[in-house]
């Protein structure tokens, strides 16, 4: 029987989202390269991927087809997981996480930012106009205000309105992935055969103040290398952060794991450092250079969409915990 902490903690997930277990093999190109490509986490993926897709159509740069996909959501106030909208803290202030990774490997983050609505668009910038990779919190914020960014309320009414009704029982202790939360994490090929990603997220709901998870830090929630592969996490973001999750998940492709295997022995890994991992959900999706992808994740639920040759998808990745 299931208990109600972790029916939330799953459902904060879409862990009993009927299972339909993608069974296929990671797509194998013959021969060739599968380009262009991207692909991204969970449902929200589908309409940030035909956002990308317009710039990888006309031959554009991965990085500009991430940075635009993952604007989709970032900007859309139903999306309560990322950007504009996200659920609050547990103090009631919405503070944002992103980062963003090119073909040469720079890659530029923003951690803890508030009144931002595009923090994927800040952390470009850092790559772009900054000798940094990463600034948080206010000095975050002075700087994307020094590049023009407005400054503007992120927490709509609809998001206050839950953090009240939360705060009704909220026992204040810091507890993470409480509620529903999920990062969009993105990773193109572009037709000239260049690896990018982004990755953005509101973070866990109801986090502590100053909380910041895996997903701004390379390596953790986000990592390209462009001889390789590219990959990006969702989920539990201190688990994503203990194993170096997408580090290890391109590592693994670059000892010659497929996409889906790479993301399954990154999961194996985090399962293996708890006790029990019945409360943790993680998943990860890749794609290497010859535009082979997969995705994995602990508990049922994680999908992922997949657009190539035109066509955008959304795919049931396979899990820890059916097999
Ligand atoms: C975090 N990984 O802040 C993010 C949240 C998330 O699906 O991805 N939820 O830990």
């Amino acid at each position: 029987m299931i208990s109600r902490k972790n029916f939330l903690k799953l459902t904060a997930l879409g862990g009993l989202a009927p299972l339909q277990r993608w069974s296929a093999p990671p797509f194998s190109a013959s021969g060739g390269v599968n380009k262009p490509l991207v692909i991204s986490t969970w449902n929200h993926g589908l309409p940030a991927n035909e956002a990308a897709w317009e710039v990888l159509s006309q031959q554009g740069r991965a990085l500009d087809a991430v940075e635009a996909g993952v604007r989709i959501p970032e900007a859309d106030p139903e999306v309560r997981t990322v950007g504009y909208g996200g659920y609050p803290d547990r103090d009631g202030f919405v503070t944002l996480d992103a980062c963003i990774m090119d073909e040469q490997e720079r890659c530029g983050s923003v951690a803890a930012l508030q009144h931002i609505k595009h923090p994927i668009s800040v952390a470009r910038k850092v790559i772009e106009e900054s000798p940094h990779v990463m600034l948080v919190g206010e000095g975050a914020l002075q700087f994307a205000l020094g590049q023009g960014f407005e400054k503007e309320n992120l927490l709509t009414e609809a998001s206050r309105n839950d953090w009240q009704e939360w705060k009704k029982d909220a026992d204040y202790q810091p507890e993470i992935n409480i509620e529903n939360h999920d990062t969009i994490g993105m990773l193109a090929l572009d037709s000239s055969g260049n690896l990018s990603g982004a990755c953005t997220t509101s973070g866990a709901a109801w986090k502590m103040h100053g909380r910041v998870g895996d997903s701004p830090l390379i390596g953790a929630g986000l990592f390209v290398d462009n001889e390789v592969g590219a990959a990006a996490a969702t989920g539990l973001g201190e688990e994503v952060i203990r194993t170096c999750g997408t580090h290890l998940v391109v590592e693994n492709m670059r000892r010659g794991d497929d996409p889906e295997t790479a993301c399954r022995k990154a999961v194996q890994r985090i399962v293996e450092k708890n006790d029990s991992v019945e409360d943790i959900q993680v998943g990860f999706i890749a794609v290497n250079k010859k535009g082979e992808f997969g995705g994995y994740s602990i508990q049922q639920g994680f999908n992922f969409a997949v657009y190539e040759s035109g066509n955008n998808r959304l795919i049931d990745a396979p899990n820890w915990a059916a097999s």
